[in-house]
């Protein structure tokens, strides 16, 4: 709906009346006090720790030192008038070594952190898996490991329990794309493995330690619960023949959605990678229709179109995270990139979220959408110019999917504070509050009290930007 605000006579894109607005973080990004309260050590502890595995030697502490300064950080989210906040649970520091016992210290902190939230009027969104594995559980296989997907089910099924009375909207693992393929066949995330076709298996397991999590949580979840799953998706544009982002879309995208939406494993990606050895041997009977158990809504992370052709030799293979993957090129971005070189194009997002209208059968909502830009602050302000747009051109983006009927129901901003930014260390800021990580002084950045003002309007302005 397009409306003119009097005071200002520019027409806004009004959002629905219950559209959830928030900013999303993750435990290891943020947290610090990695050793803490008898936290156990996770693979990005360890990974961080070997020398060139993290640009800058950059580890886990001390991040946004959130474990200690959470209840401010809290009162930031509320200042900026968000109505919920995306946090992830460190496995880690409530079962040091992801299965047996459990550290109550551990618990504790994300009981007090639900309680400063719900004191100030935000909902609490809970991510139970943001890539911190326990390293005892990488050390017995990880997710190469179809003993993991039960461990986290267990694990998953604690935390619930723990946290059930208070918090209502819920995600197993976020991006199990990055966790299997960036971790496993590409190696430069946690645990820094090299194994295509360990990579697949992964991705299975993961894909069933969602399932299980789902039908653990769903037995003990009262009515209201919503229970989810948060995937990164790529739109893929094809050069010039549709054959490369065919093959590209089957790894990023249909390889998760497909069978989550009950429809197995695609057909074309399994063919594609099989001459890898068929991984799908370690798909057992009944798993497809556990990682099949209904969920309530998909949560969605959005940043970048991806560039593909088909490469002149067939049989190329361009490495990277996309196992098996053969023929194809990823091609320089075009246009305006972010500070990361990401490249910006706000209509691939409405693009996107009109397919996954079309491919998912229950509500979306953007679960992570955000740019990396160098900032600085200068006299005490942060005039994140470059952020400010992307955030705006990207809300108008989903209201335009919204207004075409897509059933898009909330947008968190990723993120809502600087932080760890996995293999780049320190080095790239996606926050709408900068941190100076030195003195550990927050700062609203223009992009920040832009969303504000979009939070408090419910509406994002037609044209321009000057709404900070
Ligand atoms: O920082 C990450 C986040 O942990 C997962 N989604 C993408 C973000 C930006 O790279």
């Amino acid at each position: 709906m397009t409306t003119t605000d009097p005071a200002t006579e520019v027409d806004l894109l009004r959002f629905p009346p219950d559209f959830l607005w928030g900013a999303a973080t993750a435990a290891f990004q943020i947290e610090g006090a990695t050793t803490e309260d008898g936290r156990g050590p996770s693979i990005w502890d360890t990974f961080a720790a070997r020398p060139g595995a993290v640009l800058g030697g950059d580890t886990g502490d001390p991040a946004c030192d959130h474990y200690r300064r959470y209840a401010s950080d809290v009162e930031l989210v509320a200042g900026l008038g968000l109505g919920a906040y995306r946090f992830s649970v460190a496995w880690p520091r409530v079962q040091p070594t992801g299965a047996g016992r459990v550290e109550p210290r551990g618990l504790d902190f994300y009981d007090r952190l639900v309680d400063e939230l719900l004191g100030r009027g935000v909902r609490p969104v809970a991510t139970l898996y943001h890539w911190d594995l326990p390293q005892a559980l990488e050390d017995a296989g990880g997710w190469r490991s179809r003993d993991t997907s039960y461990r986290f089910a267990d694990y998953a099924a604690f935390v619930h329990e723990r946290l059930a009375d208070r918090v209502q909207l819920w995600t197993t693992l976020n991006e199990p794309w990055c966790s299997a393929f960036l971790g496993y066949a590409d190696g430069v995330h946690a645990p820094g493995v090299v194994d295509p076709k360990g990579a697949l298996e992964a991705a299975h397991h993961l894909l069933l330690g969602h399932g299980l999590a789902v039908e653990a949580m769903r037995a003990q979840a009262p009515a209201d619960h919503r229970l989810s799953i948060v995937l990164n998706f790529c739109s893929v544009t094809p050069d010039s023949d549709p054959e490369a982002a065919r093959r590209v879309d089957g790894l990023q995208n249909r390889l998760f959605l497909d069978p989550l939406a009950g429809r197995g494993y695609p057909e074309d990606v399994l063919a594609d990678t099989a001459w890898l050895g068929d991984w799908s041997a370690v798909v057992r009977e009944g798993d497809l229709d556990v990682i099949a158990a209904p969920i309530d809504w998909m949560g969605v992370n959005y940043y970048s179109p991806t560039r593909v052709a088909l490469s002149d030799d067939p049989a190329f293979v361009p490495g990277g995270p996309h196992p098996g993957l053969r023929g194809v090129e990823f091609l320089p971005a075009r246009g305006e990139v972010t500070g990361f070189g990401w490249e910006v194009d706000a209509s691939s997002f409405t693009a996107l979220l009109e397919r996954l209208g079309r491919d998912v059968d229950v509500p979306l909502v953007v679960t992570e959408n955000g740019s990396a830009f160098p900032d600085e602050v200068v006299d005490g302000e942060v005039d994140d110019v470059e952020r400010t747009r992307y955030l705006v051109d990207h809300l108008r983006a989903v209201h335009r999917a919204v207004q075409a009927g897509v059933d898009v129901r909330g947008y968190f901003a990723w993120s809502l504070l600087d932080n760890f930014e996995w293999a780049a260390g320190y080095s790239q800021r996606f926050g709408i509050v900068h941190v100076d990580y030195a003195t550990q002084v927050r700062t609203v950045k223009r992009s920040g009290r832009t969303l504000a003002r979009v939070v408090g309007a419910n509406a994002v302005p037609a044209t321009g930007y000057d709404v900070a």
